[in-house]
């Protein structure tokens, strides 16, 4: 029996060497010390044994025990001491590694091209003016002198939520609400997303965005209005550029006309940009019709106006030369980093 402790002693203190880690180690104390361990075993067979044999195995067993446990712990120290010299070694934080980029966006085009116009008209004394997206047909239509049966009322053109609400189909109403909260004078700017129900194609989208001007004061006259358009034309698009204007009809605005813009690539030769035209129109306007001020409870004897319309998207290509409008609404971030 000596021989078998002796050897189960030797076993054991060579495995507990050779631990190559904390299970590997508790796997041992198992094997050797736990409840069905070889040395418990041994301690438990001791029944057959003679009374004089039995103290000196017993002790035996016991010393080899205490013999184990003691260096089980100092290699259960080592190991932990191991583990965690590993663990700082890897686990190191570099202080000085370079963080992830972040990534910056850029402003949308449209975005830029509004702020730019609004910053040239508050240079001209104008106040931006802003209100709903979704907006009682009342503002949209009937009170800008818009008759029931002109096509624009028609639900092919305008998103209707019900009968009387509408989502906006210009930026207009926002200045049918101000012309009857505020006295004149009146200079706003009105910015913002408008809606028409067309298709997308690569010049129409049904969500767009559209900047309004409106001015309010006794005797405006078409000169304020060709004056004003020519250094916003001016500012906008560069120091010699020309306007004209042709007759058109808008129902809010008698007599009304459409603008363009001699070429700023091109100068007024052609090119591809104008199309071979030397002008790019640029915006609709008219004098406030006097139906529209009275609905708005302004007297059109006291007071006379201007007012005039243009699409963002629209100058925003003109301007950078993009050919088509869908990319401003895709966002892809490669196309919106050029600008
Ligand atoms: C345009 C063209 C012409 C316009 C008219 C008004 C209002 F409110 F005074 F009636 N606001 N904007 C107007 C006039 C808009 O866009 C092409």
């Amino acid at each position: 029996m000596k021989e078998q402790i002796k050897q189960i002693e030797e076993n054991a203190l060579q495995e507990i060497k050779s631990a190559k880690d904390l299970k590997e180690l508790n796997d041992q104390r198992v094997k050797y010390l736990g409840k069905k361990g070889e040395l418990t075993v041994v301690l438990r067979g001791m029944g057959s044994l003679s009374p004089e044999e039995r103290p000196v195995i017993g002790s035996l067993v016991n010393q080899v025990r205490d013999e184990l446990e003691k260096e089980i712990q100092g290699k259960e120290a080592e190991l932990k001491r191991e583990e965690l010299n590993h663990k700082l070694q890897t686990e190191t934080i570099d202080v000085t590694e370079p963080s992830k980029k972040i990534e910056i966006g850029s402003v949308h085009p449209v975005t830029s091209i509004n702020k730019e116009i609004e910053d040239i008209f508050i240079g001209l004394g104008y106040e931006v003016a802003d209100g709903p997206e979704v907006e009682l047909a009342i503002y949209n239509f009937d009170k800008l002198n818009t008759p029931e049966d002109h096509p624009a009322r028609d639900s092919q053109d305008t998103f209707y939520i019900t009968d009387d609400i509408v989502l906006r189909s210009q930026t207009s109403p926002v200045q049918a609400r101000v012309m009857e909260s505020k006295k004149p004078p009146i200079r706003i700017i009105c910015p913002g997303a408008v809606y028409r129900s067309d298709s997308v194609d690569s010049t129409h989208s049904p969500v767009f965005h559209q900047i309004e001007g409106l001015v309010i004061d006794k005797n405006i006259t078409m000169a304020d209005l060709k004056g004003t358009l020519e250094v916003f034309a001016k500012k906008c698009l560069g120091e010699n550029t020309k306007i004209r204007f042709r007759p058109h009809h808008f129902p809010f605005t008698e007599p009304s006309a459409e603008v363009d813009v001699s070429c700023f690539v091109c100068g007024g030769k052609g090119c591809k940009t104008c199309k071979g035209e030397g002008w790019i129109e640029l915006l609709g306007c008219g004098m406030v019709h006097p139906n529209v001020l009275r609905n708005c409870g302004i007297d059109p004897e006291e007071y006379s106006g201007f007012a005039f319309g243009c699409g963002a998207e629209r100058i925003a290509m003109a301007k950078y030369g993009i050919d088509d409008m869908r990319l401003l609404f895709e966002n892809d971030v490669r196309f919106l980093k050029q600008f």
